[in-house]
């Protein structure tokens, strides 16, 4: 069985970064260990939320491992809480990383044209200077402006978003891949650069008019454990398009309707359909 490590937050109620990698992982059966930056109470989308960082720990839980000879064949990052944590990563990547170690980067920061509200632009120039670690960049457009210096736009085309791609992999990692991507109305994709392969590549699928928090962290957990269960790339890229999309529309029916995250658990009977 592979063994992911994820290095992201535990927002204890929000569904997002460990709470929905931990069980998505697992349940597509790949052993997923956690290293959580901070505990919150909730993510960060609600108000007054708490939060616990745990900076400090993580060198001595690595350290701990590393005593045990624990081997990874991923390292996937999403939230970090701070720039410590982001330069903690890059330690952690030189004492775990082999020649076959996928280094899978999320680089969660940003949404809809703005920082987070913990992030400032010191951080977006640290985090991209972590994805030029990577062997795969997967940042929505936001992010990408952030990390590149390019323009915000809500409405753009093709040439775009080749012209964010190429800016991207010159932070050095060997693939990068921007979510969120809307190429013509009702459409929303992935589209990506392959730096060892020098293709680019796009899924678009029907767009779900609905924003919840938590659907980037669905996305990348999925892609990396499809990755893992030995998937191709494009056929993870697009597993996990097809499943963020297909979770969105199943949360939609709730009609308790849910603001703070998706139902992915409704739909892990078909993520492991997906699979087969
Ligand atoms: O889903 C990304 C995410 C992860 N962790 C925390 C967040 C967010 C997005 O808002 O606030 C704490």
């Amino acid at each position: 069985m592979k063994r992911i490590l994820t290095i992201q937050d535990i927002s204890c109620l929000g569904k997002c970064s460990v709470t929905i990698a931990l069980p998505v992982i697992s349940a597509m059966g790949v052993e997923t260990v956690i290293l959580p930056t901070a505990v919150l109470s909730t993510h960060t989308m609600f108000k007054n939320f708490t939060v616990r960082d745990l900076t400090e720990d993580l060198i001595p839980i690595t350290d701990h491992w590393k005593s045990e000879n624990v081997r990874f064949d991923a390292i996937y990052t999403g939230y970090l809480g701070s720039a410590e944590e982001i330069s903690i990563a890059k330690h952690i990547f030189e004492e775990f990383r082999t020649d076959d170690t996928l280094i899978f980067i999320d680089p969660v920061m940003a949404d809809n044209g703005k920082l987070y509200p913990a992030f400032d632009m010191e951080y977006a120039k640290l985090n991209a200077s972590l994805c030029g670690e990577a062997d795969i960049i997967v940042p929505n457009i936001t992010e990408a402006c952030f990390m590149t210096g390019m323009e915000y736009k809500e409405t753009y085309d093709e040439a775009y978003i080749k012209e964010m791609l190429d800016a991207l992999v010159k932070l050095g990692s060997k693939m990068a891949v921007i979510t969120g991507v809307s190429l013509s109305p009702g459409k929303t994709g992935v589209y990506g650069y392959d730096t060892e392969e020098k293709r680019y590549f796009n899924y678009q699928n029907d767009r779900v008019d609905a924003v919840y928090h938590g659907t980037g962290d669905l996305f990348s957990s999925v892609a990396v454990g499809a990755m893992m269960r030995g998937f191709t790339v494009d056929e993870a890229f697009k597993i996990a398009a097809d499943h963020t999309a297909d979770t969105i529309r199943e949360t939609l029916k709730n009609p308790e309707k849910p603001w703070y995250g998706v139902d992915f658990e409704a739909t892990m009977p078909s993520l492991i359909e997906k699979l087969k």
